[in-house]
C-alpha cells in the first residue's frame, strides 16, 4: 500500500474549434499528466495550465520543471493528499502544478479507500447543470450560429467570451436573438481597465447573471471601485489564487461571485476551503473550467456536486471540446452532466487512446 513511481506524461490534443478569448487563440491542448503508481493502486490527476502564459504566468512547460524538480521529490512512499499540500506550501504560487500532483495523490488515496472524490468532497447533487463558454467568434452572425447550436445541445446557460470592442453589440445581439429567460453571463479575461468602468456599465441594460473578470488579476482594489460603477455582479476568476484572497475580495467588496477552478487555486483540498467560505458568506460560487479532458473534467464535477455551486458552471461535455477525450465521453442530458460516482475521480484514461496522444512519458521512483 505504498507509492512506487510517479509517471509524467505529456500529450496533445486538438480542440474540435479553435477558442479564442481576449488573451488569444487556443486550438489545442499541451497536456501533462501525473500519474501516482503504487503497489496497490494508481492516481491520475490533469495539469492545467495553457501552452503559453496567457491566462495566468503558470504555463505547461513551466509546471513540468517545478513539478519535476521541486514537488516529486517532497513525495514519500506513504504520503497523503493533505501532507503533500503542506510540504508543498514552501514553494511559492506555482498552484497549477501543485493541483495536478494533488490530485493524483488524492485519486490514488481515495481508491484505496474505496471513497469517491464527490463523496470524500461532501457532494450533494449526482448531476450538475452544464453551462458553455463561447469563444469570441469573428462575426456577429457566426456567434448567433454557434450560440443557437449550444442551446440546441440543451446547455442550460451561455457564457460569451468578450474584449473591448467586441463586447455590448455582441451581448445585444445575442441578447435579441434568444430571448431574456436566456442565463446569459460575460467573460473578459483581465481586458478592460478601471478607466472602463462606464463602458462596461452599459452591460447592465441586459440582465447578465455576472461579469467574470474584468480587469487585470492583481487589480483587486480596482474590481472594488467597478462593483460601485456596475450593476451586474462582478465575479473573479484569475485574481482568486488562494482561501486568502477570495476571503479578502470577499471582505473589501471586490466581487460578490466566484468561479472556483481547482487548478488555479492548488487543488481540491482549496477548493473546498473556498467553497465553504463562499457559503458561510452567502457568496454564489460555480466550477470554471480550462479545457480539461475527461481526468481534470471528472474531478471538476465531483467539486460541482458541492451544495454551495449554485450557478451553472463551464463543466461541458466532452463532445464540445474533442472529438475523442481521453476518458469514457462525459455527455449532456437535459442540460446536466452525471457526476462520476465510483471511486477516486471515478474515470481513467483510455490507454489506448492516451498512448497515441503521447508525446513523452518520464518516471520517477518515490523512496524515502
Ligand atoms: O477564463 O474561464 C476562463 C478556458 C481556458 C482558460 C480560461 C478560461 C476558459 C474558459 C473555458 O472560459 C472553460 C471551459 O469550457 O473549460
Ligand atoms: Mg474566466
Amino acid at each position: 500500500m505504498t507509492i512506487q513511481h510517479i509517471e509524467i506524461r505529456r500529450a496533445h490534443i486538438n480542440l474540435v474549434s479553435p477558442f479564442r478569448t481576449s488573451f488569444g487563440v487556443e486550438v489545442d491542448r499541451d497536456l501533462l499528466y501525473v500519474h501516482v503508481v503504487g503497489s496497490d493502486e494508481e492516481g491520475w490527476g490533469e495539469c492545467v495550465a495553457m501552452a503559453a502564459p496567457l491566462y495566468s504566468s503558470e504555463y505547461v512547460d513551466g509546471c513540468d520543471e517545478v513539478i519535476t524538480r521541486y514537488l516529486l521529490p517532497m513525495i514519500t512512499p506513504t504520503m497523503t493528499a493533505q501532507e503533500f499540500v503542506l510540504a508543498a506550501s514552501s514553494i511559492r504560487g506555482n498552484f497549477m502544478a501543485k493541483a495536478a500532483v494533488e490530485t493524483a495523490l488524492l485519486d490514488y488515496r481515495l481508491r484505496r479507500d474505496k471513497i469517491s472524490l464527490a463523496t470524500f468532497l461532501g457532494a450533494t447533487q449526482t448531476r450538475v447543470a452544464s453551462g458553455v463558454s463561447v469563444g469570441i467568434q469573428s462575426t456577429t452572425e457566426e456567434l448567433l450560429e454557434t450560440v443557437s447550436g449550444y442551446l440546441a445541445q440543451g446547455y442550460v446557460r451561455i457564457k460569451l467570451k468578450i474584449e473591448p470592442g467586441l463586447d455590448i453589440e455582441r451581448v445585444r445581439a445575442v441578447r435579441e436573438a434568444f430571448g431574456d429567460d436566456m442565463l446569459l453571463q460575460v467573460d473578459a479575461n483581465s481586458a478592460y481597465t478601471i478607466d472602463d468602468a462606464s463602458h462596461l456599465a452599459k452591460l447592465d441594460e441586459f440582465n447578465l447573471l455576472l461579469i467574470e473578470q474584468p480587469l487585470p488579476e492583481e487589480d483587486l482594489i480596482g474590481h472594488v471601485e467597478l462593483s460601485k460603477k456596475v450593476g451586474t455582479p462582478i465575479c473573479l476568476d484569475e485574481s482568486i489564487t488562494t482561501f486568502d484572497v477570495a476571503r479578502g475580495a470577499i471582505d473589501i467588496g471586490a466581487c460578490s461571485i466566484i468561479n472556483i477552478k481547482p487548478g488555479r487555486v492548488g487543488g481540491y483540498l482549496e477548493s473546498k476551503k473556498i467553497h465553504d467560505l463562499c457559503v458561510s458568506r452567502g457568496v454564489p460560487v460555480w466550477c470554471g473550467g480550462m479545457l480539461e479532458t475527461g481526468i481534470g473534467r471528472a474531478a471538476n464535477l465531483a467539486l460541482a456536486a458541492l451544495p454551495g455551486f449554485t450557478l451553472p458552471g463551464d463543466t461541458s461535455a466532452s463532445s464540445r471540446y474533442f472529438t475523442q477525450d481521453v476518458t469514457e465521453p462525459f455527455v449532456l442530458r437535459d442540460g446536466y452532466i452525471d457526476v462520476p460516482n465510483t471511486v477516486g475521480i471515478g474515470v481513467r484514461p483510455i490507454a489506448d487512446v492516451l498512448d497515441a496522444m503521447s508525446s513523452k512519458s518520464t518516471k520517477f521512483v518515490v523512496s524515502r
